[in-house]
């Protein structure tokens, strides 16, 4: 068996570099990492590699124990815990939750009541150290000398929550979806036997289709404040040019919680096409004049939902919108097969 890149799992190889795990000749006895790792980590420049067929199901059954990672930002769109038969095996981590304005017991009743999960669970933020002392404790007490998995879709901070855990900064972290390509195993002297692995890609999340220019603007980097807008019937709300909320009936007071980086734009639902031609892409971005063209190719799709205060309108992989006053009929166009879901809101 030849050697793993410590950053990202590949095989290291040194006859391809269009694959994963190349890395040039005169480095191949020595090198740690990939060449591809290294450019993430010192140049900030992602090249996307497929990640095909990978033993999800294998890995999962070999292990004690699953640590399932959601992404709190996109509980819906990451929420691929169901791929999994011994649910007795999971504990569910919910990452990222330094980006949510809510307490932890809002999110937590919310976990609860709304998603219905009646096992273990952490509330955590990888970035900010939140939740992880008692999520090792827990660990270590119950399964130390066992082989535990950290999984979940790209992007979610399986990679994060294990560098910081233990302390490594060889393990690859990104702002990009499908960073780590292959098994990255870590050993404790008592025996634990950590595993990280590539982010399952989850089906129905709008960044999936974006460049990754448009990806680092729309995936949420800094907490989530929404601004407040009222709708009235005619009028539409865009977010970006990827999401177009329109008010068919009534009117509502309407909070959208998303990147800072994704303009909101609110116009007359006639305008719309308009829009489409003229501004997106241009002066109304995400999406880029590219991904605008891919998103073209692939259509759009519009729902209709009646909304009241209390609930929230889910985008996987863009954010959510929380009606909060009024009520109404309205509309959403998304690109073709992106994951709306409606939801009762975190904040009651
Ligand atoms: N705000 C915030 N960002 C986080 C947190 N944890 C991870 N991130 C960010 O999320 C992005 C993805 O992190 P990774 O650790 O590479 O995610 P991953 O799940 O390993 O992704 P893949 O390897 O692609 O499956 C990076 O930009 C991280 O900095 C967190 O707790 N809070
Ligand atoms: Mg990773
Ligand atoms: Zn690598
Ligand atoms: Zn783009």
């Amino acid at each position: 068996m030849g050697r793993r890149c410590l950053g990202c799992g590949a095989l290291l190889q040194s006859d391809d570099p269009g694959r994963a795990g190349y890395v040039p000749p005169e480095k191949t006895e020595t090198a740690q990492l990939c060449q591809r790792c290294f450019r993430i980590k010192h140049y900030g420049d992602f090249k996307s590699v497929s990640v095909e067929d990978f033993p999800f199901d294998e890995i999962s059954k070999s292990v004690d124990l699953v640590c399932f990672i959601v992404d709190a930002v996109d509980i819906e769109g990451s929420w691929l815990v169901d791929r999994f038969e011994d649910v007795e095996k999971i504990w569910l981590v919910v990452n990222k939750t330094d980006l949510l304005p809510f307490s932890k017991e809002e999110l937590s009743r919310w976990v609860v009541e709304e998603i219905g999960w009646t096992r273990k669970f952490f509330l955590i933020s990888a970035r900010k150290g939140w939740g992880l002392k008692s999520f090792w404790d827990e660990m270590m007490f119950a399964l130390s000398g066992k082989r535990i998995a950290f999984m979940g879709a790209t992007n979610v901070g399986k990679s994060s929550l294990l560098s910081r855990l233990l302390g490594d900064t060889d393990i690859t972290v990104s702002p990009w979806p499908g960073t780590t390509i292959d098994v990255v195993e870590r050993s404790l002297s008592d025996g634990t036997v950590f595993l990280d692995t590539p982010g399952i890609v989850p089906e129905g999340r709008l960044y999936g289709i974006l460049c990754p220019n448009c990806q680092k603007k729309v995936i949420p980097s800094k907490k989530l404040s929404g601004k407040v807008f009222l709708l009235t019937q005619g009028r539409s709300l865009m977010l970006g040019g990827l999401v177009i909320l329109s008010v068919e009936q009534g009117s509502v007071l309407v909070k959208p919680f998303i990147s800072y980086e994704v303009p909101l734009h609110r116009t007359n639902k006639l305008r719309i096409y308009e829009i489409l031609k003229e501004g997106v892409g241009d002066w109304l971005a995400p999406p880029c004049k590219g991904c605008l063209k891919k998103v073209e190719e692939m259509g759009w799709e519009e729902k209709v939902f009646v909304m009241e205060a209390g609930k929230d309108i889910a985008v996987s992989g863009i954010g959510w919108i929380s009606f909060f006053k009024g009520e109404g009929k309205v509309s959403v166009m998304v690109p073709k097969g992106v994951r709306i879901t409606v939801r009762r809101s975190i904040r009651r």
